[in-house]
């Protein structure tokens, strides 16, 4: 695990990426199975975001678009409906740094606004309007690689060399953010596991995640309760803690700086374990 220092800057504060961070995962969507309607999902996701900071999230990701194999896209109005309030809340409440997890270039705009220091994008910054509006915000960054969109990624993923193509891709989308007038020091980038990718596919890029950090640029993963752990552990997404937790340090051990995961407080103690056993020197 690589322990120069990296530096993140994400609207006027700096993260220091020399020990690998945390990412909790806070997903915004209104249960239909409950009747608290948006109101209880709201407070629930607050609450949710309060308990992962408590837990040592260096940041924590809110989204309000599911970006799962098969989901629904969701309107501009009704996506600010369920990021902004918890976006306001959680800055206001917590200190870690606030990521919203969108394509829509509105809605980083005003999440930005809201206090979001982190932009958190699956499609890259590649919808209309999305690298100027990320631009503008002076927030960090996380550019992801995606083959083919959410609806039909999961259909037939197919490359060459998943690596190369993927480092290739991750590349070509940086130099953009840099002629768009970014300052480097504010991206990360991340293949994107599941995201257009079979077992296989996965696999190999962890294994050569190392080849991925090797650009200078952070690498960000995010494996946490993936189907990559179910097919591995035959387990149900809410009993992959330790399949996501032994995923998260390899991937740390691999160059990764950044983790998102749902399971912030065991994640975090691995990371702490991994870093102390892979730190020369500072003893
Ligand atoms: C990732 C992500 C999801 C990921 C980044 C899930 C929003 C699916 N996965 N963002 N988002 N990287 N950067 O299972 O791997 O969490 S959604």
């Amino acid at each position: 695990m690589p322990s120069a220092p990296v530096l993140l800057r994400c609207a006027g504060r700096t993260l220091d990426l020399s020990r690998p961070l945390v990412m909790g995962v806070l997903n915004v969507t209104p249960d239909s199975f409950s009747d608290g309607g948006r109101f209880a999902s709201r407070e629930a996701a607050i609450e949710q975001g309060l308990r992962m900071a408590a837990e040592g999230a260096a940041l924590i990701d809110v989204g309000g678009e599911s970006t799962r194999p098969g989901a629904e896209p969701v309107g501009v109005q009704e996506e600010l409906q369920r990021v902004l309030p918890v976006i306001e809340q959680l800055r206001r409440a917590t200190t870690a740094i606030i990521s919203v997890d969108t394509s829509k270039p509105e809605v980083m705009a005003a999440a930005a606004a809201a206090g979001a220091g982190f932009i958190n994008d699956v499609r890259a910054l590649r919808e209309p309007g999305a690298l100027e509006a990320a631009a503008a915000s002076g927030c960090g960054l996380c550019l992801m690689h995606m083959q083919g969109d959410p609806r039909t990624m999961q259909a037939a993923p197919s490359y060459r060399d998943v690596v190369a193509e993927v480092r290739e891709f991750l590349g070509g989308r940086v130099a953009a953010c840099r002629s768009a007038g970014i300052d480097p020091l504010r991206i990360s980038v991340d293949p994107g596991f599941g995201f257009g990718k079979t077992l296989e596919h996965n696999l190999t890029l962890l294994r050569h995640l190392s080849e991925l950090a090797a650009d200078g640029i952070p690498v960000l993963v995010g494996l946490s309760r993936k189907s990559t752990v179910g097919k591995l552990t035959g387990r149900d997404p809410g009993e992959r803690v330790y399949g996501s937790v032994a995923l998260a340090v390899i991937a740390a051990l691999n160059g990764a700086r950044i983790i998102r995961a749902h399971d912030v407080g065991p994640t975090v103690d691995a990371l702490k374990v991994a870093a102390a056993v892979a730190a020369e020197g500072e003893d």
